[in-house]
C-alpha cells in the first residue's frame, strides 16, 4: 500500500500502475501546407485536439517566457504571492478554481481582459518584473495570432462568410481571453512507488480556443471518443490546439470540445503556457446561421459567455458544463 503523508497530498488523486498509452495518431497540422484547412476541420470533428507544426513563431519567443517562468516558480512562496493570490487570477498551489479541486500544480492565471486586468499583476509583470512582461506579451501577442489564424482556416473550409466570424471573437477589445502558466513539479515522495499524481483533472475549457505549448515533459492526456485516456507526446517546438466548449456551440455540436487532464511525471517537472481565447462577456455564445442545415436548432439554449463563465465558475473541474445548457437533457 502506499501511504503518502502530508493533508494536500491526500486531496490529491492518485493513478497507480498507470502504463500510458501514447497516441500514434495525434493530428498534427503543417501549417505551410494548403491542405491543412481540411485536415483542421476533421481534426475538430473527431478530436477535439491536433498539433501544429510549422507556425512561424520564433521558438526564442516560447523559450524566454519558459525561462522566465522557471525562474518564478523557483521563487520562495512569499515572493511568488506577490502577484497576488489567484481568486481566480493570481498565484495559487494546488488548489484549481473555488469549488474545491486540488492538483499537483502550482500556476499563474492571468486576465487579458482589459477592463479586468488586477493591479497586483500588472505591478508584477509591467513595473517590477519589466523582462517577464515584455516575454508575456510577446508569447501571447503570437499565439493570439496563431489561434486566429487557425479559426479562420477553419471558417474558410467551412465556407463560412466573413472569414473572420470566429477569429473577431478573440479580436474584440473586450475579448475575455486568459493566460494560464502552470509547473508540475516532481513528487519525490512518489519516486519509486510506479504512481502519478493528477496534476491537473479532467475537464474541457470554456473558451472558444486554447493553444497550449509545454516544456519536453509528458502528462498531457486528451480523452477519446470512446472514453479512452491517450498520452500526447511532449514536442516543445509545436503548439496543442484544444477546440474548447464555445466552439463546440458556435458549430452545434459538430466539433467537439475534447476532455484533457494532466498527470505528473515522476522524474521531470513539467512547465505548460495555455492562452485560452474568449469571446467578450456580453457576446451571445449560439450557432453560426450559416452553419446550420434548414431547419435545424440548436441543440444548446442562448446564453452569453458571461452566463456561461459565471457556470463554469460554480461547476466543479470535471464537471459536463454544457449539460446544463442542453435543450434536451
Ligand atoms: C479550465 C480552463 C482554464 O484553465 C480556466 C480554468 C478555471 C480556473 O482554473 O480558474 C476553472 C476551470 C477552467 C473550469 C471550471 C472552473 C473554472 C477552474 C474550475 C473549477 C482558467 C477556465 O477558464 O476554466
Amino acid at each position: 500500500m502506499v501511504v503518502l503523508s502530508g493533508p494536500t497530498l491526500e486531496q490529491i488523486s492518485l493513478i497507480r500502475n498507470h502504463k500510458p498509452t501514447f497516441c500514434s495518431h495525434i493530428p498534427t497540422i503543417d501549417l505551410s501546407k494548403p491542405d491543412s484547412k481540411n485536415l483542421i476541420v476533421k481534426a475538430c470533428e473527431e478530436f477535439g485536439f491536433f498539433k501544429v507544426i510549422n507556425h512561424s513563431i520564433p521558438s526564442e519567443f516560447m523559450d524566454r517566457l519558459e525561462t522566465q517562468a522557471t525562474n518564478f516558480f523557483s521563487l520562495p512562496t512569499a515572493e511568488k504571492e506577490k502577484v497576488g493570490l489567484a481568486s481566480p487570477f493570481g498565484y495559487a498551489n494546488k488548489r484549481i478554481g473555488p469549488n474545491g479541486d486540488m492538483g499537483w500544480v502550482e500556476y499563474i492565471l492571468i486576465s487579458l481582459n482589459e477592463k479586468f486586468i488586477s493591479q497586483k499583476s500588472l505591478d508584477f509583470f509591467g513595473e517590477k518584473s519589466e523582462t517577464f512582461g515584455s516575454c508575456l506579451s510577446d508569447y501571447i501577442s503570437a499565439v493570439k495570432k496563431l489561434a486566429c489564424e487557425v479559426l479562420e482556416l477553419l471558417a474558410e473550409e467551412l465556407e463560412i462568410k466573413p472569414r473572420n466570424s470566429f477569429s473577431k471573437l478573440l479580436m474584440d477589445e473586450e475579448s475575455d481571453s486568459v493566460f494560464r502558466l502552470n509547473h508540475y513539479q516532481t513528487c519525490p515522495e512518489l519516486q519509486g512507488l510506479n504512481c502519478n499524481l493528477i496534476g491537473f483533472g479532467e475537464h474541457t475549457d470554456p473558451q472558444v480556443i486554447s493553444v497550449l505549448r509545454s516544456n519536453d515533459t509528458t502528462g498531457l492526456q486528451i480523452s477519446l471518443r470512446d472514453g479512452s485516456w491517450v498520452s500526447v507526446p511532449p514536442d516543445q517546438s509545436s503548439f496543442f490546439i484544444f477546440v474548447g466548449d464555445s466552439l463546440q456551440v458556435l458549430t452545434n455540436g459538430r466539433f467537439r470540445s475534447v476532455k484533457h487532464r494532466v498527470l505528473t511525471n515522476s522524474h521531470k517537472s513539467r512547465v505548460s503556457m495555455i492562452y485560452f481565447g474568449a469571446p467578450a462577456l456580453r457576446e451571445e455564445i449560439v450557432p453560426l446561421p450559416m452553419l446550420m442545415a434548414e431547419g435545424e436548432e440548436s441543440l444548446y439554449k442562448e446564453f452569453t459567455w458571461c452566463e456561461y463563465k459565471n457556470t463554469a465558475y460554480k461547476s466543479r473541474l470535471a464537471d459536463d458544463r454544457l449539460g446544463f445548457f442542453l435543450k434536451q437533457g
